[in-house]
């Protein structure tokens, strides 16, 4: 499909980045990517779609930069002109964001800032349009169940407190200066794809090692939170979508479905095969093989937060009407196709590694 629109997306090369890519490429679009500068590659994810610049007319096309460095925002949104702008980057792990509270913010909070000023300074305000990822941490505490767009917010991490930032500033300069931007609120979404460290990942990782033979136990924080998990490869259509309304507005994209991380736990186990029976509480809970009586799954506090979001599950009503958007993969389904993905990394690099 061919089509004369240009697309920019910050954090291409993060699991949303890189899903966005291949739908807007599929769709037609001439797609630029914001990368950071890294010791090591940092393309992974995008490897099967990337283009070589020397290639003739190539339509996804990477740039060097950051969202601390304003010069270099201007320019790159200079150069490409995008007809549309999806913010995605961003220090996106919230354990990790209260050891690194300034640069979440930074990044994060002022970030978007930085991307709505560079649109006005070069007069594409009203020619331009733009999507802010922004998130259901912000209900944090949370004030009503399920979650909708008219829910107060209530942060609980510097992670959200700097999302929170971005989500008023959109609103704002939507009000301020007629822009066309929009907030996704979107609920946890996952993929084979997901950083290694978010919970649904490290739980699907650790299955598949385990069943290999690699590892013996999975350590876990807190097993009680309640996320409302989608796929991810859903979600980006989502914000594709609220880019093509004629008028801007926010939106909460979400299952309606919430399941404790336990849960999520026992469905991978079960996946590859392996039955758990979970015993003890709190801090002395596990997950023991009921075939051969291992631990295999175990606490350890170092991955509690300093606050938590206990309990998310989001009412996507609105985006179901206004956008026709609706996720059909469950949550059991999103647990099965990570750990067959992993099992399938990992057993092909033990092959690799024996040859
Ligand atoms: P990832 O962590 O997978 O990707 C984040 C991306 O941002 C990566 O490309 C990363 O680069 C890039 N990045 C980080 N810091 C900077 C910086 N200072 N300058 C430029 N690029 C930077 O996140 P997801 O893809 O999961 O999420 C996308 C966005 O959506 C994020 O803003 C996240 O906060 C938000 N969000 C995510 C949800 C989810 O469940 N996935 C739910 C709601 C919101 P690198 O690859 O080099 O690390
Ligand atoms: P979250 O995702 O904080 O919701 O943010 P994460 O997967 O990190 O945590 C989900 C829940 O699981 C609990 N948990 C653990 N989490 C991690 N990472 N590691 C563990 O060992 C562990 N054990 C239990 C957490 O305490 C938490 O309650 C994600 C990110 O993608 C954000 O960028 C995004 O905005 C939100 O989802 C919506």
């Amino acid at each position: 499909m061919s089509n004369s629109k240009v697309a920019l997306i910050t954090g291409v090369t993060g699991q949303d980045g890189a899903y966005l890519a291949r739908l807007l490429l599929e769709k037609g679009y001439e797609v630029h990517g914001l990368k950071r500068r890294s010791s090591s590659f940092n393309t992974g994810r995008i490897e099967d779609i990337y283009q070589d610049p020397h290639d003739v007319d190539p339509k996804l096309i990477l740039h060097y930069g950051d969202m601390t460095d304003s010069t270099n925002l201007i320019r790159v949104i200079q150069e490409t002109r995008p007809d549309e702008i999806y913010n995605l980057a961003a220090q996106s792990h919230v354990q990790v964001s209260f050891e690194t509270p300034e640069y979440t913010a930074n990044a994060d909070g002022i970030g978007a800032l930085r991307m709505l000023e560079a649109m006005r300074i070069l007069g594409m305000e009203k020619s331009s349009r733009f999507y802010q990822a922004s998130t259901s941490e912000l209900y944090g505490l949370v004030q009503e169940t399920p979650q909708r767009e008219t829910t107060p917010f209530y942060p609980r991490s510097p992670y959200a407190a700097a999302k929170l930032y971005a989500y008023w500033i959109v609103v704002n300069y939507r009000e301020a200066y007629g822009m066309h931007a929009s907030n996704g609120i979107l609920f946890n979404h996952e993929s084979p794809l997901r950083g290694e460290t978010f919970v649904t990942r490290k739980i699907t990782r650790a299955v598949a090692a385990i069943k290999l033979g690699k590892q013996q136990c999975l350590y876990l924080g807190n097993l009680d939170a309640k996320r409302d998990w989608g796929h991810a490869r859903e979600y980006v259509e989502g914000m594709w979508l609220m880019l093509q309304q004629e008028i801007p507005d926010d939106y909460v994209l979400a299952t309606g479905v919430t399941t404790p991380v336990r849960d999520f736990v026992t469905w991978s186990f079960e996946e590859a095969g392996i039955m758990l029976d979970w015993q003890g509480t709190g801090l002395e809970e596990r997950g023991v093989d009921r075939a051969t009586g291992e631990l295999r799954v175990a606490v350890d506090p170092r991955y509690f937060r300093p606050t938590e979001v206990e309990l998310l599950l989001g009412d996507a009503s609105k985006a179901k009407q206004q956008l026709g958007w609706s996720p059909s993969i469950t949550v059991q389904q999103l647990a099965a196709e990570m750990v067959r993905a992993d099992l399938e990394v990992m057993q092909s690099s033990m092959v690799m590694k024996e040859a």
